[in-house]
């Protein structure tokens, strides 16, 4: 016979195991923390994995500080919008425009910085960089006239982004194209799939950079996953 202690203790599990599979975990599908749906998701490496090219200080600070904020203010901006809270954060931003307007500038502020820097942390790697091969490489050379243009025209995309934001390597109907974006606009709401996006916001680089965001971005070069972004481009091609 079931006594009232395990009773309550089945009642608790149950509803807990039902309020986590309610509420979606966001963008890598984790379960719900307390404090809303979104939740920070782990470095998929050592805050030192990237050294010497992108120092360890300012990987923590920029994971454990800057995007947990994105989060937290995602997490906010969504407090009381039940139905909205249940959608992934790519729902949000693909479908910016159709948001209530009180809450859409923190959505695509908050939800934006949340996204891109959740593709950021896997866009890079320990021993990455090199050249992209296979069909990424022979559609990069195709589009571009070969990677060394291809790295030249991201370069000076990086470069004359005025201010905070983004350059970004997307497919838009199918076809590669290099762009950029202001603050933490995405891609993802302009209809374009992301591929590879560098962050040049100061915080992602001035501890070891200081203002030479040029040195940051050939730094960049060296730890690129070009696994993981070939990956993206076989999925949004196809
Ligand atoms: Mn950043």
């Amino acid at each position: 016979m079931m006594t009232r202690r395990d009773a309550v203790k089945t009642t608790f599990l149950t509803t807990a195991a039902i309020s986590t599979a309610a509420l979606p975990g966001g963008l890598l599908g984790q379960g719900a923390p307390p404090t809303g749906p979104f939740k920070l998701p782990a470095l998929p490496y050592a805050f030192d994995a990237l050294e010497p090219h992108l120092d360890a200080r300012t990987m923590e600070i920029h994971h454990d500080r800057h995007h947990q904020t994105y989060v937290t203010n995602l997490n906010k901006a969504l407090e009381g919008q039940e139905a909205l809270a249940k959608k992934t954060v790519e729902q949000l931003l693909r479908h910016i425009e159709d948001l209530p307007e009180a809450i859409r500038t923190p959505v695509r502020n908050s939800g934006g910085g949340h996204y891109n820097h959740s593709l950021f942390w896997q866009m890079l790697k320990k021993d990455g960089g090199g050249e992209p091969t296979g069909s990424l490489g022979k559609a990069i050379d195709r589009r571009f006239g070969g990677f060394a243009r291809f790295k030249e025209e991201f370069s000076a995309a990086a470069t004359k982004v005025f201010g905070s934001g983004w350059a970004w390597l997307v497919l838009e109907e199918k076809e590669l194209k290099i762009s950029s974006t202001p603050n933490q606009d995405t891609p993802l709401s302009q209809g374009r799939a992301p591929l590879l996006g560098l962050d040049v916001w100061e915080h992602a680089y001035y501890l070891k950079y200081q203002n030479k965001r040029a040195d940051y971005i050939a730094a960049f070069f060296h730890v690129i996953n070009w696994n993981f972004v070939a990956e993206r481009f076989e999925r949004y091609r196809a």
